[in-house]
């Protein structure tokens, strides 16, 4: 039987080269990849504007070099986790 924990992570990874492999590097996400992945896997995702998705893309590039790679989506899913935290801790 598969633990929470690694199949959560399994997730996490999958979904990052679900969207990562559509254009340009396989292992990094571009705006578009970007977007997509939020778009599709997040709940929040439809909620967001163009201006959000550009800001949250300026946000997680911390090299500039235009697309997210895997440690970038890392610390976006380590200040995700922050949140939810803060809004499951009763
Ligand atoms: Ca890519
Ligand atoms: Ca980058």
């Amino acid at each position: 039987m598969a633990c929470p924990l690694d199949q959560a992570i399994c997730v996490l990874v999958a979904v990052f080269h679900k969207y990562s492999g559509k254009e340009g590097d396989k292992n990094t996400l571009s705006k578009k990849e970007l977007k997509e992945l939020i778009q599709k896997e997040m709940t929040i995702g439809p909620k967001l504007n163009e201006k959000e998705i550009q800001g949250l893309m300026t946000d997680l590039d911390r090299n500039g070099d235009q697309e997210v790679n895997f440690q970038e989506y890392v610390t976006f899913l380590g200040a995700l986790a922050m949140i939810y935290n803060e809004a499951l801790a009763c």
